[in-house]
């Protein structure tokens, strides 16, 4: 039987890589402006108040959507744009320039995919409440969520609410290379359980207002293969996945932290209270992850609590990130999830490459090897999906070139080219190619998953044994 399910094909950005702190509704401060000022945090020295401009530009930015079929676009939105100290005065024109955007994207016939949180928190809730860490900053998220509901609901389906938590607490607290800068493991836990705590109160606030549409979490993972085919770099390989993916995926799926993260960690790991875990056990609707690239795991007792150390594979090809080329680590990433949390629906929401030194010659942006990154990563998941797993969506990162974080603008990963003196824009050779791929319909045709053999129940016990 073969029928045919629901797939977008989209490209992703986030609010403080695009948008410039712009003219429209002056937003406040976030933790990444403050980031950018600390000399030699960032390199080249950059800052996020003017990137693309996307402000000023989402109506040309919208039409190179268009211009590439995009089907769906992933964006987040700005809490200090819209709520400058981060709760109270909402600031209005910053709330209209989302509302604004979205009626442009609906009109292009490109479906919006909301980011309520990528990174930019208000500055204002650091320095009052010290960020993440403090419990008040998660109730002050559902609330800015909630706003958001109110404001864009009506026409917007698919929610996320926190980008890549694992990035957040390890880079911005374990070895402090991202905002606030903090290297301190304990907090960093801390911070991880506020996140998810402000997951879960934004989906209760969701369900519980009956917005239309479903809401998830964007997690992110490397696929981790073990560096030989010992049982012990089997097991380390599994353990480095629990660690990262299990960190945020498991308390969302089976409420709880997995095992094995409390037996390596012990009391640095948080509890959840009753109440709390019911608020997060179940609160999602779908998988949502970013891959870009896996690495080599083997056991190593002693090198770090869980017991493994991880390398880059030397034989691959690196992309300007010196991240390993690995796109079959797509399709096992995929199909691990899938099995650890049951058939749900996946949602792809990252996965691009970055290129150093791209420039427009006549009028042409060549990136043959962005190309062949894409359609390989493209034909791993399709190999994912004949396996059984439930993808509705991909999302290339990143519609356009912007501030690569910490990286500044030197690694550019647009499908669409950004001179950032000039913000003129150029579709590069991948962004057409990615144009046409969708022109001729993708895959063609997704057949109807079969289902894969996994502990959909939602009970840990079952997923640990399996
Ligand atoms: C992340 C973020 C993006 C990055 C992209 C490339 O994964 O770090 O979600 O904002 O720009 O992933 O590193």
């Amino acid at each position: 039987m073969t029928t045919k399910r629901p797939f977008t094909w989209g490209a992703a950005t986030s609010a403080f890589q695009i948008e410039g702190s712009g003219e429209i509704g002056q937003r406040g401060t976030s933790i990444w402006d403050v980031f950018c000022e600390i000399p030699g945090k960032i390199a080249g020295g950059a800052n996020g108040l003017r990137s693309c401009n996307h402000v000023s530009h989402y109506r040309d930015d919208v039409a190179l959507m268009k211009a590439l079929n995009l089907q769906g676009y992933r964006f987040s939105i700005s809490w200090p744009r819209v709520l400058p100290e981060g709760t109270g005065t909402v600031n209005q024109a910053g709330l209209d320039f989302y509302d604004r955007l979205v009626d442009e994207l609906i009109a292009a016939d490109i479906a919006p995919y909301v980011t309520l949180y990528h990174w930019d928190l208000p500055q204002a809730l650091q320095m009052k409440l010290g960020g993440w860490e403090h419990p008040d900053t998660a109730r002050h998220f559902a609330d800015y969520s909630r706003l958001i509901f109110d404001r864009i609901g009506d026409r917007v389906s698919h929610w996320f609410t926190i980008n890549e938590p694992w990035c957040v607490a390890y880079f911005g607290y374990f070895n402090g290379a991202f905002a606030p800068g903090v290297q301190d493991r304990r907090r960093g836990f801390q911070v991880g359980h506020q996140l998810l705590r402000a997951h879960a109160l934004a989906v209760a606030a969701f369900r519980a207002g009956g917005y239309r549409g479903e809401i998830g979490i964007n997690l992110n993972c490397e696929f981790m293969y073990p560096a030989s085919d010992t049982i012990d770099d089997r097991d380390a390989a599994q353990r480095a996945l629990i660690d990262m993916a299990g960190w945020f995926g498991d308390p969302v799926w089976f409420g709880d932290y997995p095992n094995e993260m409390r037996s390596a960690y012990g009391d640095l790991i948080p509890q959840f209270s009753d109440e709390d875990q019911k608020l997060v056990k179940q609160s999602i609707d779908f998988i949502a992850t970013n891959y870009y690239f896996s690495d080599l795991v083997s056991a190593a007792p002693g090198e770090n609590p869980m017991g493994y150390i991880r390398r880059s594979d030397p034989n691959r090809p690196k992309t300007a990130m010196g991240w390993p080329i690995v796109a079959e680590g797509l399709e096992s990433l995929l199909i691990w999830l899938t099995q650890r949390y049951g058939n749900l629906p996946v949602y792809l929401t990252e996965n691009g490459m970055a290129k150093e030194n791209e420039i427009v010659e006549d009028g042409f942006v060549h990136d043959p090897e962005r190309i062949d990154y894409i359609r390989t990563h493209f034909e791993s998941a399709r190999r994912a999906v004949e396996k059984g797993v439930d993808l509705r969506g991909y999302f290339v990162w990143s519609l356009i070139d912007n501030l690569e974080w910490a990286h500044g603008f030197a690694k550019r990963f647009g499908l669409v080219h950004c001179d950032f003196e000039t913000q003129v824009r150029t579709i590069k050779d991948s962004g057409l190619w990615y144009a046409d791929w969708i022109a001729r319909g993708g895959w063609n045709a997704i057949e109807s998953p079969q289902h894969l053999d996994s502990n959909s129940a939602g009970e840990r016990e079952s997923c640990m044994e399996s």
